[in-house]
């Protein structure tokens, strides 16, 4: 039996690892400059709760990040929950992108050991930065035993969100992160308190283990607006072997713009019809007649989501529909 936990922080870079010129810096600094080491120096009252083990598996912003760097990171992770010396492991990361990795982890991780992602909206040099709580919090929810099982989780702000629902939809605020049906719980004065379940499949309940993904298919997300022209999609769907088409609305699609995601789709492309609302169901054969046209709907997955979901179904059956289209009410 162990004192405490034992806990792998692992850091990537991101506003958690910032510096700005002075405390009045919220916003403008310098990003993924602190060493990992010295980001957990802004909390020494961390290792009360665990025994904290840190690597610097990254040093960049997360809106660099690419499939390579998810394959990284998946690998990493996964490997950590396999030794039997580590209970749980901790991934700062940006904020700007933290809902894809987590997401990405969510659902190729192939253990219960709680994972915690966690990131900051100032950097631990400004005033009323949210570094020190958000790794604290982090570090009780990590540890404690009722975060075991739930999947991936997103520590911020006194919340604790799935990676499933997680987005970021303030570009500065503290508030910056909410799910649409409200976080699992929140931390208060180091408890975690989880008021429900994510309900959808994910880690030991999915098909996908990172020791059998070398490769992620390429699949890009086209934003819709009224003046998109159809051969910007039609130059997408040349190099892509999916599209998340963000659609207005309920995932309307410009009437200009239909013949070129049939044309994909025809051509084998993967075209999934999501929105770019932020938030809701897509209902298939609603607005379009995706039967008749090859298409795809999200469930109420948002397109970065959507594309994270696509790359990892399509490494199962990549030419299935059915079985695609599946994944959405699933996951
Ligand atoms: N540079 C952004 C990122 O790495 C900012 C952040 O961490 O909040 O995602």
């Amino acid at each position: 039996m162990r004192d405490k936990p034992n806990i792998v922080v692992l850091g990537t870079g991101g506003t958690i690892a910032g510096r700005g010129a002075g405390y009045a810096n919220t916003s403008a600094y310098a990003c993924s400059v602190l060493k990992i080491d010295e980001v957990l120096a802004v909390l020494p009252q961390g290792s009360r709760r665990a025994n904290l083990r840190t690597e610097q598996l990254l040093q960049t912003g997360s809106e660099n990040f690419n499939n390579d760097h998810l394959l990284l990171i998946g690998k990493r992770v996964s490997a950590l929950l396999e030794q039997a010396d580590v209970d749980g492991v901790i991934l700062t990361h940006g904020t700007d992108t933290i809902e894809e990795t987590a997401y990405f982890l969510h659902l190729t991780l192939k253990s219960v050991k709680p994972v915690v992602v966690v990131g900051a909206m100032r950097p631990p040099s400004a005033m009323s930065s949210d570094a020190p709580l958000n790794l604290y919090d982090a570090i009780c929810v990590v540890t404690h035993p009722a975060s075991r099982g739930r999947g991936v989780l997103v520590v911020s702000n006194d919340e604790i969100h799935t990676a499933r629902d997680v987005t970021k939809v303030n570009s500065f605020k503290l508030e910056a992160f909410a799910s649409p049906y409200g976080p699992l719980g929140y931390v208060v004065e180091g408890e975690p308190r989880f008021y429900r379940m994510a309900s959808r499949d994910h880690t030991v309940l999915t098909p996908w283990s990172l020791a059998r993904i070398d490769r992620l298919p390429k699949v890009d997300i086209v934003y819709a607006y009224g003046a998109l022209d159809a051969d910007t999609v039609g130059n997408v769907a040349a190099h892509a072997e999916g599209i998340v088409y963000a659609g207005t609305g309920n995932g309307n699609v410009a009437d200009h713009i239909v013949a070129a995601l049939r044309e994909a789709a025809r051509n084998g492309v993967q075209v999934v019809r999501a929105s770019r609302t932020g938030s809701g169901v897509i209902v298939r054969n609603g607005a379009q007649p995706d039967d008749d046209y090859g298409w795809i709907v999200v469930d109420d997955q948002v397109p970065q989501k959507a594309r994270v979901l696509l790359m990892l179904a399509m490494l199962n059956d990549p030419a299935e529909r059915g079985a695609l289209q599946a994944a959405f009410y699933r996951y």
